[in-house]
């Protein structure tokens, strides 16, 4: 007799998993249609929908996904020591980067089931294809959609990393189990610091984790950084099914780097020291760049000096950001410092000025 997925799920140490019928991303059609019609993107996605939603794309004959989800720690918001000038990332950037902790666990999950079944064909995912990966879990019965757009387990809340397997294998399909949902609660779409989510949804545009990411900012975007490197957990901290994780820590972990050690680094040490965390994949340039503009954002006159000596050194793509930072440091000494371009002494008085009058 065949050993059930259940026990195969258990055997391999997997947190949460359910299974999703071949056609289960149809119901996401229309979010995607919404979102997009309404300029709600990222430059991360894909605007194909068919790419997003029809697993034919993938595999010749999908009829089950089975879906997993691996739980992480939530750990502590974004910690300001002044003294360090710390930049903060998110917790899901902490331990190991997650796509290959979760590729390593469809792995395993294959093995087991390569002993039950003869043959069968296969597309694993996690966070790798312009599928949803939300969408797998919340039709695999995995949670119910939070206002904050994530899919919430009622027991483990909304902190943990999804993974897929579809197959050509007939598992049952999960029933819709679920029938908690977030009910009148509003914490994150009060707490959420830009305003990205409504009880309409989310508008990802907005989102700081999307802005940590994005190839250019603009001024307005480096103020909403603040002391970020990478992501954001706001709208997860708040919400009360993630009450116990935070309670429940299972290792600590820093989750903060010194900003002038990250820009004063080599690529070479950057890799070895944040080579296999999950902000790696958006590259060294993207990280540094919030750096110099966290840096701006302690508006300290110490930093000044040492933001003077990178303007010097550092390639074109970051001197906006270095100047707007010494900007923020002493306006007075940055105002009359020649070592700074017009151009880009310009462009930093006129978007700075620009903004104060905004906010007047
Ligand atoms: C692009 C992307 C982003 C973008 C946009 C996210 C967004 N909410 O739109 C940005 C850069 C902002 C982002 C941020 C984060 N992301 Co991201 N991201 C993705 C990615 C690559 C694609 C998501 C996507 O296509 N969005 C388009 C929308 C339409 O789909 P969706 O976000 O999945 O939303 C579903 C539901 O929420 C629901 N929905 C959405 N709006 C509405 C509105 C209503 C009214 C209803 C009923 C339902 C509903 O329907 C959608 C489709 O099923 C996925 C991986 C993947 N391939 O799926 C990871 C993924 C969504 N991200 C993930 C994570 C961990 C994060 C961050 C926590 C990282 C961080 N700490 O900074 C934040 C969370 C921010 C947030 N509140 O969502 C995880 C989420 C795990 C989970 N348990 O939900 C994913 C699934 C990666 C993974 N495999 O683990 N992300
Ligand atoms: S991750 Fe932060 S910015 Fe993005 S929606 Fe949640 S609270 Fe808002
Ligand atoms: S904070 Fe409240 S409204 Fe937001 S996702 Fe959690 S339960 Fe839902």
């Amino acid at each position: 007799m065949k050993t059930s997925l259940g026990e195969i799920i258990k055997k391999c140490n997997i947190d949460l998993y359910g299974v999703a019928s071949g056609g289960c991303l149809e119901n996401s059609r229309e979010i995607l249609s919404h979102r997009i019609n309404n300029g709600q993107i990222t430059e991360f996605e894909s605007l194909e929908i068919d790419e997003r939603i029809n697993l034919k794309n993938y595999l010749d004959n999908p009829k089950s996904v089975i879906v997993i989800g691996l739980t992480y720690p939530l750990l502590g918001l974004e910690k300001d020591n002044k003294d360090k000038y710390q930049g903060w990332y998110t917790a899901s950037s902490m331990g190991i980067d997650y796509h290959i902790l979760v590729r390593e666990k469809l792995y395993l999950l294959l093995e087991e089931l390569k002993k039950e079944y003869d043959s069968f064909s296969y597309y694993l995912g996690v966070d790798t294809s312009p599928l949803l990966d939300r969408g797998f879990a919340k039709e695999s019965g995995i949670g119910f959609y939070g206002k904050n757009s994530f899919v919430i387990n009622p027991e483990l809340g909304s902190a943990f990393f999804i993974g897929y397997l579809i197959t050509d294998l007939d598992f049952e399909i999960t029933k819709e189990k679920i029938t908690d949902n977030c009910g009148v609660c509003s914490k994150c779409i009060d707490s959420c610091p830009t305003g990205a989510i409504s009880s309409k949804g989310m508008d990802p545009g907005k989102c700081i984790s999307y802005i940590t990411q994005k190839k250019d900012l603009s001024f307005e975007e480096m103020d909403l950084i603040g002391k970020k490197l990478y992501g954001c957990d706001v709208c997860q901290m708040v919400c009360p099914y993630n009450r116990e994780n935070i309670k429940n820590l299972r290792y600590a972990e820093k989750n903060y780097i010194e900003l002038l050690e990250l820009i004063s680094i080599s690529n070479k040490e950057y890799k070895n020291l944040y080579g296999n965390k999950s902000f790696s994949w958006r590259g060294r340039k993207i990280i540094k760049r919030n750096a110099y503009v966290a840096l701006g954002n302690y508006k300290d006159e110490d930093l000044y000096d040492k933001l003077k000596n990178f303007y010097g050194k550092e390639s074109d793509y970051y001197l906006i950001y270095i100047a707007r930072a010494m900007y923020l440091s002493d306006k007075e000494r940055f105002i009359t410092d020649v070592s700074v371009e017009k151009s880009i002494k310009d462009k930093v008085l006129d978007e700075i000025e620009k903004n104060v009058k905004l906010i007047l």
